[in-house]
């Protein structure tokens, strides 16, 4: 009997292709959960978490051609830049501050991720800068006349923001090559999405003139569908998208918020039974890329991958305290 064309092959996506997408996803859901141990044992004084929005991250950046195209991250976006090509130690000599630290020499908190190599641009932290200054990127590569496309990530909180729509009015009235990806997790911190955001994310970008999209943020493959159209697009000069990826946050907030304290255990609960990282695991064994001996086996390797990044972050040096001032300001 002939077999109908699974998801993915109607994607061009193969066997690699997903097993590179799961293994993205679950590094970055490996790392985040190490990382709130070491907070646990006194030594990361700040986790913020990506564990649940590994599908919207490595769905979109799968189309991204690292080095070229830029990325504008938010602080969640862990998954992206280990997708990308940053290592597992590379993001807990971050989270603990240590003299390598790629992002900062040490000097930023943790999820202000930045590669010259990879063109991931560091954010600063108010809610919302990276739109403008992606938005000036896209700019640039019209300018220029290349066709690199700009990937600027941040939750539903920030399109709260000036920032945001100035962005996305501007990346409209010029038909840039960026791609506004809104994490919609449902809260901005305590504060639930129905407080927050007026109307629908997504058809705000009508607004603007371009097309916005919402999608299933925990199913990879509908965001890699939706990014691959946006991308396409960009790359062709006819400009932005707006792509609402809806998810959850399965943490708290971050390592110093108490979420006890504005939402539902059984709401955690129910999300948990959506988690993007099961999901995608219950499709690979349906498509036969993924048994239980090979999904154990990837787990290991990246446990083991992981334990020896945290070691050699923890007994990593810090700065030496005479070079606090370089990497601040041009000239000391
Ligand atoms: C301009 C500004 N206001 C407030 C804050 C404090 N703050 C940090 S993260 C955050 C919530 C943002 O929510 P959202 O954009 O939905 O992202 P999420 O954390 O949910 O992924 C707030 C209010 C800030 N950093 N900058
Ligand atoms: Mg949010």
């Amino acid at each position: 009997m002939e077999r109908t064309q699974a998801r993915h092959e109607a994607l061009d996506l193969d066997e690699s292709d997903l097993l590179r997408m799961y293994r993205a996803m679950l590094l970055a859901r490996r790392v985040d959960e190490r990382s709130w141990i070491l907070n646990r044992q006194g030594k990361a004084a700040f986790v913020i978490s990506c564990q649940g929005q590994e599908a919207a991250q490595v769905g979109a950046a799968y189309n991204m051609r690292p080095g070229y195209d830029y990325v504008y991250p938010y602080y969640r976006d862990a998954a992206i830049t280990l997708f990308l090509g940053q290592s597992a130690r590379d993001q807990f000599l971050s989270l603990l501050g240590k003299k390598e630290d790629p992002n900062s020499g040490g000097r930023q908190m943790p999820g202000h991720f930045s590669s010259r190599k990879l063109n991931i641009v560091t954010a600063s932290a108010p809610v919302g800068v990276q739109y403008p200054q992606a938005v000036g990127s896209a700019l640039a590569f019209k300018m220029r006349g290349e066709d690199g496309v700009v990937l600027v990530s941040g939750g539903e909180g920030s399109t709260s923001q000036g920032d945001w729509h100035e962005a996305m009015n501007f990346a409209g009235l010029h038909d840039l090559p960026v791609i506004f990806l809104v994490q919609n997790n449902a809260y901005a911190i305590s504060i639930p999405e129905k407080l927050e955001v007026a109307g629908s994310i997504a058809s705000r970008a009508a607004g603007y003139g371009f097309p916005g999209h919402a999608v299933d943020g925990n199913d990879v493959l509908a965001v890699y569908e939706t990014a691959k159209e946006a991308f396409e697009r960009a790359r062709r000069g006819e400009g932005p998208t707006l792509i609402e990826a809806r998810t959850y946050r399965l943490t708290a907030h971050s390592s110093d918020d108490d979420d006890r304290r504005y939402r539902e255990r059984e709401e955690i609960e129910e999300w948990r039974q959506k988690d993007p990282i099961l999901r995608f695991e219950k499709y690979l064994a349906e498509v036969e890329v993924l048994d239980e001996e090979k999904r154990e086996e990837i787990d290991a390797e990246i446990k083991a991958e992981v334990a020896e990044a945290s070691d050699y972050a923890e007994s990593a040096p810090y700065a030496d305290p005479e070079e606090v001032l370089e990497r601040v300001y041009a000239e000391v």
